[in-house]
């Protein structure tokens, strides 16, 4: 192991700089890696370790692995806030529907691709009601609003920018508050993760579950929570579970899918994703002591089956900002289509969050470099 992947592994010293290129690489890695098993019921941890092996193989060529919607859809959410300086609602839309047109067999959700198709039309004006009309009007719970919200812990500095624009981000095609909020967990997720608060593992969640207590205070979440049959406050009650299989230390994998979950919902996979990275911060009987807890993160994910391309990106994004880029195999990363340009992305995020850094500390920049709202419509309604 190189000298700073083994500091990294015992949790030194990782440089901002280094956790926003372990994010986005580290997601995008989860993707591409995570699709070999996309679906399956029965994942043997050989078949895991077999396949992550084969990516040591110099002689399979580079970029063999291709990404899905997953980074498809985040290079979207990366390019816009980098040209935008902040969020803005319709050219994300129109990237988003721009990507789905040249690429439209990345495996998008059999659902999202009606909304896709509706943002392409250059008559719409209101950019978030495709994503109402979608299943009777309730909107998606799926977890194509998580899986790209990485990006929005890189590009604003505070918990409530990171919530309010990952929020508004996975509502242009998740309107469900299941959907939407599950973006908001994991971009909170990655957003402490990159301040290192992964050292403190129980506080993490602790944090986790005190934000998500506000989140889900709100009406249309408890109102969703109750039309889907779901417990209150639905996500408190997974990471409440999450905490509590953690503390547990030995967990099989037959009881955290059933606990957890591993599926398509972002309510039975984000919590999920959370699971696998703190698990996965210890070495772990049956995964190489070799191992750093990056490697672990991804093969433990994978092994969880179900949707694994998209909790392997989600739970590469957190482990990722924990470990930063030193502790990613090169083999790994060479395998996988878009690794580099999520690196470049990740170090262009980090020279916006630095110039803001200078903003807060009264140095006076032009206006233009501050990541900030174009939002017209920041709270969109749930109204027709
Ligand atoms: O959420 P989404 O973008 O899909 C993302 C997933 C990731 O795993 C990707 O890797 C890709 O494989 O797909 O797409 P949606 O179509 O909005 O939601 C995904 C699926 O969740 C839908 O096709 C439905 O099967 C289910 N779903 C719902 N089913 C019933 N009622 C989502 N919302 C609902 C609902 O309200
Ligand atoms: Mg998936």
């Amino acid at each position: 192991m190189a000298a700073a992947a083994r500091i990294a592994a015992i949790g030194g010293p990782v440089s901002t700089l280094s956790r926003f290129r372990g994010a986005l690489v580290g997601a995008v890695l989860g993707d591409c890696v995570g699709g070999e098993f996309e679906g399956a019921e029965d994942v043997p941890l050989d078949r895991v370790l077999q396949h992550l092996s084969g990516l040591e193989d110099d002689t399979r060529g580079d970029g063999i692995l291709q990404y899905s919607d997953d980074t498809a859809m985040m290079r979207c959410v990366a390019h816009s806030l980098l040209t935008r300086t902040g969020f803005d609602e319709q050219d994300m839309a129109r990237r988003f529907a721009k990507e789905y047109n040249l690429a439209p067999g990345r495996g998008y959700g059999s659902g999202v691709i009606q909304v896709l198709r509706k943002l392409a039309s250059p008559q719409l004006s209101d950019v978030f009601q495709p994503a109402r009309a979608q299943f009777g009007g309730r909107g998606s719970f799926g977890n194509g609003g998580a899986m790209r919200a990485a990006p929005f812990a890189l590009a604003f500095r505070n918990a409530a920018d990171v919530q309010q624009y990952s929020r508004l981000g996975a509502m242009l095609t998740h309107s469900c508050s299941l959907g939407y909020n599950g973006a908001v967990l994991q971009a909170l997720a990655v957003h402490l993760s990159l301040q290192g608060a992964l050292a403190l593992p129980e506080e993490f969640i602790n944090r986790l579950i005190s934000e998500m207590e506000e989140v889900e205070r709100e009406e249309t979440a408890q109102h969703d929570a109750k039309a889907l049959n779901l417990a209150e406050f639905p996500y408190c009650t997974r990471l409440h579970r999450v905490k509590e299989l953690v503390e547990r230390g030995s967990v099989s994998i037959e009881e955290v899918i059933s606990e957890l979950g591993n599926g398509i919902a972002a309510l039975q996979s984000v919590p999920t994703a959370i699971f696998c990275v703190l698990h996965c911060l210890e070495p772990r009987e049956g995964l190489p002591e070799r191992y750093g807890g990056l490697e672990r993160t991804i093969a433990y994910s994978l092994a969880l089956g179900g949707d694994t391309d998209t909790i392997a990106c989600m739970a590469g994004a957190i482990a990722g900002a924990h470990y930063g880029i030193e502790a990613i195999p090169q083999s790994w990363q060479k395998s996988c289509e878009g690794v580099e340009e999520a690196d470049q992305l990740a170090e262009r995020l980090y020279k916006l969050y630095c110039l803001t850094q200078l903003e807060e500390d009264g140095i006076t920049m032009s206006d233009s470099n501050q990541p900030r709202s174009h939002s017209s419509n920041q709270h969109p309604t749930h109204t027709e």
